[in-house]
């Protein structure tokens, strides 16, 4: 905490001497390097490697943060809320200048949040959301909006469904329970789908939002549920290994089962393209530059927005093929 003020005073007082002029370079008592020299300190604590969407995003983060001269601090929890609350608490330790994180799960953070709040550590929420009801325990959320996605998957299904007769049988497989992704893609999907009662979700669980917990999930599912028309996956990765259990099945993914995913990453975006998925909700990864953007923002303590969406759209397999070569993830 004092060292935190004293960095404001003597940022204060840097800028009162450039203001009026004033900055004499006599005295030799240089400000280079450290803290004065505005070099911004982030820790960064990531959920995990899980998914090809996680790649990708940490490859942004890690890039943009090389791009803005910032000195990045990177944990990665997997998949584990106490991991990430230990990196916080150390990131708090070391007086960095910033704390980014992309919460696990959504509860269960206010205590930590507090933390970082009484070491005046300014907190940016990127990718996913954590449910305080104090706002004021971070400066802005950075992301995606998840129930937009899975309504966007729901409204293609009812199209799509339009000119089917009787019921329409969906298997839902679940990204990490708790996630903000996972409650909110869930939430968006049913809301569009109740549109047409013949579209019913007969089967939903977790596959942690990973290929092998997607291929385990939706091995059981084809033993135990008879009549499986759709795959929901709350990502691309489990879709993909839905794929491998389809295809071990004896069942072509795609024609006698259709799949609808959530992420657009190239893995997916290949499978897309050659028929096995058939629609894909474009979640975007690439959140590295305006993150370092706003954490100066944030650390110069100028007012940023307290929500930053980001800009998505969705993918057919014909707008698959079209991407396909110049997709960078
Ligand atoms: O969709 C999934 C990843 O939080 C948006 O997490 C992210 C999700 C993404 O594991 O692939």
């Amino acid at each position: 905490m004092f060292r935190k003020s004293l960095v404001a005073v003597v940022a204060a007082t840097t800028l009162a001497l450039t203001a009026c002029g004033g900055g004499s370079d006599s005295g030799g008592g240089s400000d280079a390097g450290g803290a004065s020299d505005g070099t911004i300190t982030m820790g960064f604590a990531q959920v995990g490697a899980e998914s090809g969407w996680r790649t990708a995003n940490t490859k942004s983060v890690q890039e943009a943060a090389e791009a803005a001269g910032v000195d990045l601090k990177f944990s990665d929890a997997q998949q584990k809320q106490e991991n990430q609350i230990k990196a916080i608490r150390s990131y708090i330790q070391q007086q960095v200048d910033v704390i980014a994180f992309s919460p696990v799960v959504e509860s269960g953070w206010d205590t930590v949040l507090k933390e970082a709040k009484d070491a005046e550590i300014p907190v940016i929420l990127t990718d996913r959301a954590v449910d305080s009801a104090d706002t004021s325990l971070y400066k802005t959320f950075l992301g995606s909006d998840f129930i937009e996605e899975g309504k966007k998957a729901g409204d293609w299904l009812v199209e799509d469904s339009a000119s089917t007769e009787g019921p329409v049988n969906i298997v839902e497989l679940q990204g990490t329970t708790g996630a903000a992704p996972a409650i909110d893609r869930k939430e968006g999907f049913e809301t569009a789908i109740a549109a047409d009662p013949d579209l019913k979700i007969v089967q939903s669980q977790t596959g942690d939002f990973t290929r092998s917990g997607g291929k385990q999930v939706m091995e059981a599912f084809l033993k135990n549920t008879p009549d499986i028309d759709v795959v929901y996956a709350h990502n691309d990765d489990m879709g993909l290994g839905a794929i491998e259990a389809i295809e071990a099945a004896g069942k072509v993914p795609g024609k006698d089962i259709k799949i609808i995913t959530v992420d657009a990453v190239k893995d997916g975006m290949t499978a897309l393209a050659d028929g096995k998925i058939n629609f894909i909700v474009e979640c975007n990864p690439l959140l590295g530059e305006q993150l370092m953007d706003l954490a100066a923002k944030v650390v110069a303590g100028e007012e940023v927005p307290a929500r930053v969406v980001t800009e998505e759209t969705t993918f057919t397999p014909e707008q698959a093929k079209e991407v396909l070569a110049s997709r960078e993830y």
